[in-house]
């Protein structure tokens, strides 16, 4: 049994790539995806309730994005700016203060990281953010890449384990990524043991 954790200011939720397109049914789905669904719906709810912030990445390519077959990249099309399979699931209720961030979208870059040629960075460091919680897909490669840069930024980075699914291209792809995202520093637990206690206004103001 991991010990529970009590939010506090400095944390911030990071919701990576859940999008359509990597939900079961869509281009790239990742097995089992639309489970970790309730589970970071709780999360966003969480959050909320303790007035802390969300960011939300999101795959936002071109249509004739390197990545893409056709261009001779690894992945069928996905997440093309615009279309239903780059939207949040409405599941998520994602909130309409959460900071959504853009990646991937120039025709020639490819980026799995949050962090990549974004201002997620800035937007964190503005914000006072020191801890992040981090959700989403694929295990094996947004949210690897996104807690690896995250940690070599100095932040703390917690990976919630129930809220993250993997593609696993070669079976094993996903505890892999765990284990090399743990021995960066960074530390796995289940939303479970996120304390549900609301910190109390009064007593702090
Ligand atoms: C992703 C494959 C291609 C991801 C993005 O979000 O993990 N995977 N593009
Ligand atoms: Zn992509």
């Amino acid at each position: 049994m991991s010990e529970s954790i009590t939010l506090q200011p400095g944390d911030a939720l990071v919701v990576v790539d859940v999008q359509y397109d990597f939900l079961p049914g869509g281009s790239l789905g990742v097995p089992g995806a639309d489970a970790i669904l309730p589970v970071l719906r709780r999360c966003l709810d969480l959050f909320q309730q303790h007035r802390l912030p969300v960011f939300a990445t999101r795959d936002w390519h071109p249509p004739d994005h390197c990545s893409f077959r056709e261009q001779g990249g690894p992945w069928p099309p996905h997440c093309v700016q615009g279309s239903r399979g780059a939207e949040f699931p409405p599941e998520l209720e994602l909130p309409s203060r959460a900071y959504i961030v853009s990646k991937g979208t120039e025709r020639d870059r490819d980026a799995y990281s949050g962090f990549q040629d974004t201002e997620l960075h800035a937007r964190l460091r503005e914000r006072g953010v020191r801890r992040l919680f981090v959700g989403g897909l694929a295990t094996d490669y947004c949210v690897r890449a996104t807690v690896l840069d995250a940690l070599e930024r100095g932040y703390s980075v917690y990976v919630l384990i129930d809220a993250v699914r993997a593609v696993d291209v070669q079976p094993g792809d996903g505890k892999r990524a765990l284990e090399e995202m743990q021995a960066a520093g960074a530390q796995c637990i289940s939303t479970g043991s996120i304390c549900q206690e609301r910190i109390s206004q009064e007593r702090q103001a």
